[in-house]
């Protein structure tokens, strides 16, 4: 059935209002009907072996929205961007963009079910609305371009004009037909930036091998060849080297850097205060005086400036602000990655109902995020430990023994001293962790690193 401009408002500017209020930068619409060119697409990555575990659906349900559910008729695409971070310090490992700070999943499925109620409160006419995540069948990328929110770059990518990739698709599924977009026209032109970047060196084939891509590395619990595990480098969960090349992310990337700056001069300002002279210069380059300048700067920001760690709005993007809060009550905005949204103090059962319904702040985005992680922490980790750093963050869904994998083969590969140590006490403990027994362990404590 199709919803008519005389039923009340016109209804895709309602929409895309109400989800620009909740910090989403593009949404677009496209008929939800079985798609055989992306059917013809998946066949051929089934027979050619490169379907990731990650996906289980079968393949009517991955290219069909009416499989998914029978009533649905037009399919909502909406793009939300990562929340801007802090990089990695020399020596630490880094962590992906999407997975810093509160799991992307959780963010978004709270913001989904608030679009909802406001649709619901201003009379929208449909039945049900249903919500995908990344998790559902549907391949989101492809209704992401079906619907104009965006093109595949070269890099694999949905890249949002005027935006970037540094974002999250979602989908909300709806029973009344709503006028589809159009495609917008792809933007790479003669660029190549990303083929020459990818450590694993597979863009710019015609089928895009995502058992090698080493996001996919740093998930998977299969063992990792030497050569797989070398090309890891630091990286403990996701990879974001081809899109951190990517001319569209220029501007993303400027404010990164432009906030990296800010504190580094709030550290030499505070440092300066410290020693009675404004004039001090560089204090020493310790991670505690860095959290603690972030920390400065991150509630500075949400308090005085009214907007918590988003990007700022691009040109096309209307007024979006996160709404003013004094992050003061916030407590501890310390390092991202031992902050837990529900953990975070001064925050009543109201304001916090409030909150997940993606209505007020999270005073948690005036934490800044770090990417980086300490190695040797991360090969520690105990189970409280995990929970409290990574289990509500994207970076845990594989559980804890991973990311002590990717922490260990990150210490081979800086050829840090303090592994042989480690793995001679395990060892007679007998207790190496399984998933790392596999990479030549003993042989590697045997001498590889003196
Ligand atoms: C499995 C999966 C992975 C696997 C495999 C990815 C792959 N390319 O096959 C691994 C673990 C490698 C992975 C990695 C990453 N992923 Co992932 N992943 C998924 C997941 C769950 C399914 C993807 C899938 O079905 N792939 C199969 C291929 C065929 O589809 P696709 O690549 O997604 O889309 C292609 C088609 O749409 C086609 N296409 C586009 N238009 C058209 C038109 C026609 C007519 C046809 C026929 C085809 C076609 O082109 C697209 C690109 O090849 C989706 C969520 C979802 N449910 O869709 C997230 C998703 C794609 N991942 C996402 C992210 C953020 C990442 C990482 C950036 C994370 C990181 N920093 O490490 C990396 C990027 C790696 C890369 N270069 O692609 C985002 C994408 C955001 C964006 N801006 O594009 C998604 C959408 C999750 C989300 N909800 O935000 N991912
Ligand atoms: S995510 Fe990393 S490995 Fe995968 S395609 Fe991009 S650069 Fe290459
Ligand atoms: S780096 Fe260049 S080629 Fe690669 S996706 Fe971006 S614009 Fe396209």
């Amino acid at each position: 059935m199709g919803v008519r401009e005389d039923d009340g408002p016109d209804w895709k500017e309602c929409m895309a209002e109400r989800a620009r209020e909740l910090g989403f930068v593009r949404v677009g619409f496209a008929k939800a009907e079985r798609r055989a060119d992306l059917e013809g697409v998946l066949l051929r990555r089934e027979r050619l072996g490169l379907v990731t575990p990650f996906v289980r659906a079968s393949l009517r349900q991955r290219t069909d929205p009416r499989e998914v559910w029978p009533e649905c008729r037009t399919v909502m695409v909406l793009a939300y961007p990562f929340p801007l971070s802090l990089p990695p310090l020399q020596g630490e490992g880094v962590i992906a963009r999407s997975a810093v700070g509160e799991d992307y999943h959780a963010v978004l499925r709270k913001k989904l079910a608030a679009l909802e109620q406001l649709l619901r409160a201003a009379g929208w006419p449909g039945r049900e609305i249903r919500q995908q995540v990344d998790t559902g069948p549907l391949v989101e990328r492809f209704w992401a371009v079906q619907a104009g929110v965006g093109w595949i770059g070269r890099n694999q990518q949905l890249i949002v004009p005027g935006v970037g990739s540094f974002l999250a698709l979602a989908l909300l599924l709806l029973d009344r037909e709503l006028a589809p977009n159009t495609p917008v026209p792809a933007g790479c032109g003669e660029c190549g930036l990303c083929l020459e970047a990818c450590p694993a060196q597979i863009l710019g084939q015609p089928d895009f091998r995502a058992d090698r891509c080493l996001s996919y590395l740093t998930q998977t619990k299969e063992v990792l060849s030497g050569r797989e595990a070398s090309l890891l480098g630091n990286r403990i969960f996701g990879c974001d080297t081809c899109q951190e090349v990517c001319p569209h992310n220029r501007l993303r990337l400027r404010q990164e850097a432009s906030l990296y700056e800010e504190i580094q001069t709030e550290r030499r300002r505070a440092a300066g205060a410290q020693a009675g002279d404004a004039a001090q210069g560089d204090p020493a380059e310790d991670v505690g005086s860095l959290k603690e300048a972030a920390r400065a700067v991150g509630i500075r920001r949400c308090a005085v400036e009214g907007r918590g760690m988003q990007p700022e709005p691009v040109p096309d993007l209307g007024a979006h602000r996160e709404p003013t809060r004094d992050a003061g009550a916030a407590g501890d905005v310390a390092r991202n990655v031992s902050i837990k949204p529900d953990s975070v103090g001064g925050v009543g059962a109201q304001e916090n109902a409030a909150r997940d319904a993606g209505l007020r702040p999270n005073p948690v985005a005036a934490a800044l995020l770090f990417r980086g992680v300490d190695l040797f922490q991360t090969l520690l980790l105990t189970k409280p430990a995990f929970r409290e750093k990574f289990g509500w963050t994207a970076a845990g869904w594989r559980g804890k023994g991973i990311l002590q994998r990717n922490a260990f083969l990150a210490l081979k590969n800086a050829q840090d001293k303090r592994l042989r140590h480690w793995l001679a006490e395990r060892k007679q403990g007998g207790a190496v962790p399984p998933l790392i027994e596999a990479y030549g362990a003993s042989e590697f404590a045997a001498g590889d690193n003196d």
